[in-house]
């Protein structure tokens, strides 16, 4: 009998829009700053790049995703919603959704469920794994885009495939690191060939 495929997914950058939702709210919120334009981004730290441009846009940049409703009202990434139905159905394929939540917890974890089953049903709700460590987490494929991602487990059991999120888009191609270009990109292959 065909053993299953495990697919873990990332949320921010991959299902949701952290980065735009980002954009939108500190710019509101914060219309006198500087702000750093999705096609300057680099790195996966938002916090980073604001606190280099200017010292205090650090903690300004936090307080966008430390607020209510941040990761609530973020939109879906395009193709995200369908892409992860259609994959949940597929034969012999479990699919889950991991993320790592921050550490101000007042609003993120609530507010991760409320999108989930607001975009993608209450079944989905079953599939939720929240963790700040993904390499104690086992499946076939994690599709992520973080470029780098550690823990205590130094063999995690995944290959990860680099989702391209405006942060991680000039970096050098990789031997290792597969990428998924967006959900245009065929990821029904790359699936396939984890069988
Ligand atoms: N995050 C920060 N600081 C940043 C950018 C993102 O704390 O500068 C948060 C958003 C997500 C988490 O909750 O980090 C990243 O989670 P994963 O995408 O790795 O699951």
């Amino acid at each position: 009998p065909a053993s299953r495929l495990r697919v873990l997914l990332d949320m921010d950058g991959v299902i949701a829009d952290f980065e735009g939702g980002f954009l939108k709210k500190y710019r509101q919120r914060y219309p006198n700053d500087p702000y750093i334009s999705l096609e300057e981004r680099r790195g996966f730290w938002v916090s980073t790049q604001y606190g280099e441009l200017r010292g205090d846009l650090c903690d300004k940049a936090i307080s966008i995703w430390e607020s209510k409703n941040f990761f609530m009202e973020l939109d879906p990434i395009p193709g995200s919603v369908e892409a992860v139905k259609q994959m949940a159905k597929m034969k012999n394929t479990d699919v889950f959704i991991c993320t790592s939540p921050i550490k101000h917890y007042a609003h993120c974890p609530y507010e991760k469920y409320a999108w989930v089953e607001r975009h993608l049903g209450p079944d989905f709700l079953e599939k939720v794994i929240l963790t700040r460590d993904k390499t104690i987490v086992s499946g076939d494929v994690l599709i992520d885009d973080k470029p780098d991602i550690f823990g205590v487990e130094p063999k995690p059991s995944w290959e990860h495939i680099l989702f391209t999120a405006c942060h991680n888009k000039h970096l050098p191609a990789s031997t290792s690191q597969r990428r998924l270009l967006s959900w245009a990109d065929d990821w029904r292959g790359i699936l396939e060939g984890k069988r």
